[in-house]
């Protein structure tokens, strides 16, 4: 049998050549293994994945091969994602969306994900939404949190846009940014109350944001 380590680095090379039967057959083994889902998901996949980023920006990679590294990525994450258990529900909901002009949304599925799992309302707009939708989002929903992601220099300054649209409207919602061009500062120049720099430390800032937020509704 496949050791653990062996396992990840199938779904990591099947990610990277883009080998979407040896993902499904090594997301398969992991699971009939016992290995744990979201270690697969995230040191595997997605893992994969950013080497692919590095060799796009290589140029060894162009549009069609990380197309296809995407759908190879979709292939795995199919298998493992329902595996992965569900923390009971938390009184919490977060509206979640790559920003307009943007396709880019590995990333944001793999936040959305978290927030799933860690047992969040989460009410996901998917790619390439207009600015408006989130503050219809927000208002429709009532959420607490609202996620953008953007993966281009010029797609991020939409999020301005959005956090200024949506505190004018209702100052009780924290907003979180994430994505490859946004740092910290960005985040904090556009006006934002929170940045992760990955999925794996979104929640994390979501429960930090909304305990801030109650804290200053008390006062
Ligand atoms: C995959 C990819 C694509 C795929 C997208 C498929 C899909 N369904 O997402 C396709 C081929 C469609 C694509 C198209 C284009 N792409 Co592209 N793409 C990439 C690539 C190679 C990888 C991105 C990725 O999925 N990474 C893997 C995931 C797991 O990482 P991630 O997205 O960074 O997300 C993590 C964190 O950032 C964070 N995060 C992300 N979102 C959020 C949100 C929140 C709230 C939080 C807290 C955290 C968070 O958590 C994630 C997981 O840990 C990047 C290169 C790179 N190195 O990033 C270029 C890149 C983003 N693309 C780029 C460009 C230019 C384009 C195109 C314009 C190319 C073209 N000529 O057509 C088009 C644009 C289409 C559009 N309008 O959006 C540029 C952007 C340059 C810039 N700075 O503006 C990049 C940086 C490549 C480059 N260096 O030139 N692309």
């Amino acid at each position: 049998m496949a050791t653990k380590e062996e396992i990840l680095e199938q779904l990591k090379d099947g990610v990277i050549n883009y080998k979407e039967d040896q993902v499904k057959e090594a997301a398969q083994g992991s699971l009939d293994a016992g290995f744990v889902p979201l270690e697969m998901i995230m040191d595997g996949l997605a893992a994969g994945m950013e080497v692919v980023g590095q060799l796009y920006e290589r140029h060894e990679y162009f549009v069609p091969e990380v197309l296809m590294c995407a759908d190879a990525l979709y292939a795995g994450l199919a298998i493992l994602r329902p595996h992965v258990p569900k923390a009971a529900g938390v009184n919490a909901q977060v509206v979640i969306g790559s920003i307009q002009g943007d396709v880019h949304d590995i990333g944001k599925n793999l936040v959305k994900m978290m927030f799933d799992v860690a047992g969040w309302d989460v009410h996901d707009l998917g790619r390439d939404v207009p600015l408006e939708k989130f503050v219809e989002e927000q208002m429709r929903t009532d959420s607490e949190v609202v996620a953008m992601s953007a993966m281009m220099t010029t797609t991020m300054l939409g999020m301005k846009k959005v956090i200024k649209m949506i505190k004018e409207k209702n100052p009780n919602v924290a907003i979180m940014l994430g994505g490859a061009p946004v740092t910290k500062d960005v985040a904090n120049l556009f006006g934002a109350d929170g940045y992760a720099e990955s999925a794996g430390n979104a929640v994390a800032e979501g429960i930090r944001m909304i305990a801030r937020l109650r804290e200053m509704q008390k006062k």
